[in-house]
Parts: C-alpha cells; structure tokens; sequence
C-alpha cells in the first residue's frame, strides 16, 4: 500500500506515534509518504520505504496568522497524486483532519480521485483545544466526514462522543511501543552519575505544559525525601520549565533534581529510574508512562482519562485522584519500601507493557486501511 501519515513533528506524543507507526509499516513493505512542516524527530534513519513532504508556508505582510492549513491541504491534493496514495491517516483532529477532508473533496470533485481518509484522536485535540466552541463545528463535521476516525482510550473516544456531535462509530486502537527498544539496559556507571547507591531516582518526563502538573511532582518529591534518599530527574522542556526551575529553588530541592531537558535515548534515562510520576490533570493515554513500564519502571499516575486503562493499580504501580500530592507519596513509598517490592512492581510493570506491543496493535491500523480499500457494496 501507498500511505500518507500527517502528524506533527514535534517530540510529542501524536508525532511520535505516527512516525513509529510509519516506521514499522514502512519495514513491513509498505510505502509511507510523511507530510509535516518539519522532518519528525523520530524519522531518524533512511529507508527505500520512506519519504517526507515538507508543508512550507508562504509568509506576506498581510498575513498575521499564515494559512498553515491551506498550504498542508494543497500539499495533500499533491502529494495523493504525486506517490499514487491508497490511503491517508491524520494524526491530531486539529488542523489535520479538516485540511484532510478540504483535500479528499478537492480531490474528488477536480481530479476524480478518490482517497479514503483515516483520522486518530490523541487527546487534548479533543480534550483541551477541539472543544472551544471556535473549533467545534468544523472538528465534528471532519470527523463525520472522515472514513474511519480512531481514538487512542475508550475514555477519549467516549469524551468525543460527548463533547462532538459524532454519527460514526469510533474505534479504539491503543498507543504501542516498541518492546525490544523499550526494555531495561542496567548501567550502574550511568546510574551512578545521577544518584549513590543508597537514593532511588524518581523521573517524570514530558512536554512541560500545565496539564502535566509538574508541580505535583515537585511537591510528592520533597515529602518522599523526608522518609527515603532520592534524586529526582526531569527530561523534557516547556513552557512550565521555568517555574519548576523557582519551585524547586523555592523549596531548597534544586541539588536534588536535575533537569535533563529535551532528550533522544529515553530508554537509557528510563532504565536508570526506580519510579515514574505522571500526576496529569488529564491524559488520553499516557504514552511516557508506557515507555516507563516497558522499560520495567512502576508508574504513580492520576485516574484521569486513558491511564487507569493503561496502568493497573498495586500492580504496575498506583493509581490516586487529580491533586492528591498525599496519597501518590504514600503509594511511591510503598513501592519503594524494600528491594523485594520494588522488584515485583518492576517486573508487573513490563508485564504489563507486553499488552501493548507494536506488533500487536499496527496490525489493527493495517486491518482498518484493508477495510477501507475495498470497493463498497
Ligand atoms: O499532551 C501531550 O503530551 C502531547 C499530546 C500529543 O498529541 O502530542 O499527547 C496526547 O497524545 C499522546 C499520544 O497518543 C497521548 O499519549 C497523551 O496522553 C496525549 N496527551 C494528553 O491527553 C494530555
């Protein structure tokens, strides 16, 4: 098959989804077409199977905001065209899916083609930013319009049934993860540049914004130390960055944790970590919490959206409610009351990433563009 993937090329969790899903389709012999305003990060290595169209916009002085918009949906109608696409899966509904569906109609209507499109929700395009009445309209109407729209949690597909006017049905396809990268590499001499023997470390990872709540990580760190040696490592950067920087200077903590900023070789800093904190106010899916457990780290989380159906509580870690800072200190330290506990979290946590590896979930995106390609009845 032909496939275009849009997605955004940033570190986040949508772009990193889609490029690894391309990345594995493209080894599986398909040709996959990116079409993005930047190279993805993680489309870091040459294949005869993989190709990236850049959208460049053209900037002029009446344009205060510059139509990114039109340019990716020319570029679409191009692209379609140009590498003969089967099939064309959006990432993110926002503007991905309705300059998908501007595309598919133009496509249509001038030069006769007919191109299936396949829109995955992520989260906060539906979450956070899809339901600003600004954007409603135009999000239900090019997800109706879409040929299949998937969701990565039933609780994001049952948000968007909530907050969208949707009359089809959403199905759910789960993030994935690449379990042989995604596995613990023990280097006590890279553990030891971070921590003694005697502390434990504690990470969080992510794009720094508010609803990560890193806050909240700041404060169950500094009651942790209280009972238990540890360092705290934070990898990523955001516009919270800086906060955190004063919160932690605030409270006398700043030569206890350490901030990595963005990084490429997550598995390496996650298998140094004894514990992983993602007490976000809300979260699809979680994927950085999966990439914890993968790599054998117990993950504290909060129950909202997609993370109690990712992570099972006192068994790949703990599960506690938005804010309460109390209760993930009592989970954390429960975890790390000694090597034996410690032990089994860990191991539940890998088991329990087995359920989402990418060879079982790519299959079902595969299985969905089959559907689409076959003549309707
Ligand atoms: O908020 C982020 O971390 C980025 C955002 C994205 O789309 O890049 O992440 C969302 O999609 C990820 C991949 O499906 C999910 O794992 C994240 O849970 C989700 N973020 C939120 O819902 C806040």
């Amino acid at each position: 098959m032909n496939i275009g993937i849009v997605c955004y090329p940033t570190f986040g969790g949508s772009g990193v989804v889609a490029t690894e899903l391309g990345k594995l389709l493209a080894i599986e012999g398909h040709s996959v077409h990116f079409i993005s305003y930047d190279q993805p990060a993680r489309l870091d290595y040459f294949s005869q199977n993989l190709f990236y169209h850049e959208v460049s916009v053209s900037t002029y002085p009446l344009f205060q905001y510059p139509p990114y918009e039109l340019a990716l949906t020319g570029k679409i109608v191009e692209v379609v065209q140009t590498a003969k696409l089967d099939v064309l899966h959006v990432h993110y509904a926002i503007p991905h899916a309705a300059a998908a569906i501007m595309a598919k109609k133009i496509l249509r209507d001038i030069n006769g083609i007919t191109i299936p499109v396949i829109t995955t929700l992520h989260g906060t395009d539906i979450t956070l930013v899809g339901n600003d009445p600004n954007y409603e309209g135009v999000v239900s109407y090019s997800l109706n319009q879409s040929d299949a729209v998937t969701a990565v949690s039933a609780s994001l597909r049952d948000d968007t049934y909530k907050y969208f006017k949707i009359n089809k049905t959403i199905e759910v396809i789960p993030n994935f993860i690449d379990l042989a990268k995604y596995s613990r590499q023990t280097n006590l001499t890279f553990r030891n540049a971070f921590a003694s023997d005697e502390e434990s470390i504690l990470m969080h990872t992510s794009n720094f914004r508010k609803v990560k709540r890193i806050e909240d990580v700041i404060h169950i760190f500094s009651a942790v130390i209280k009972t238990k040696a540890c360092k705290l490592i934070l990898v990523g950067d955001g516009p919270e960055r800086r906060n955190i920087e004063l919160l932690c200077a605030k409270l006398n903590l700043s030569n206890q944790v350490i901030f990595m900023g963005k990084q490429d070789a997550i598995e390496k800093l996650l298998s140094i970590a004894d514990v992983f904190i993602m007490p976000s106010e809300t979260e699809s899916f979680g994927l950085a919490a999966l990439e914890a457990m993968a790599c054998g780290v117990p993950v504290i989380c909060t129950n909202t959206g997609g993370l109690p159906e990712l992570n099972i509580h006192g068994y790949s870690g703990y599960i506690a409610n938005v804010g309460d800072t109390d209760a993930m200190t009592e989970y954390l330290l429960n975890i790390l009351e000694s090597e034996t506990s410690l032990a089994i979290f860990r191991s539940n946590a890998r088991q329990n990433a087995l359920k989402f590896g990418i060879e079982k979930i790519v299959p079902l995106y595969e299985s969905l563009y089959k559907t689409l390609l076959l003549p309707k009845p």
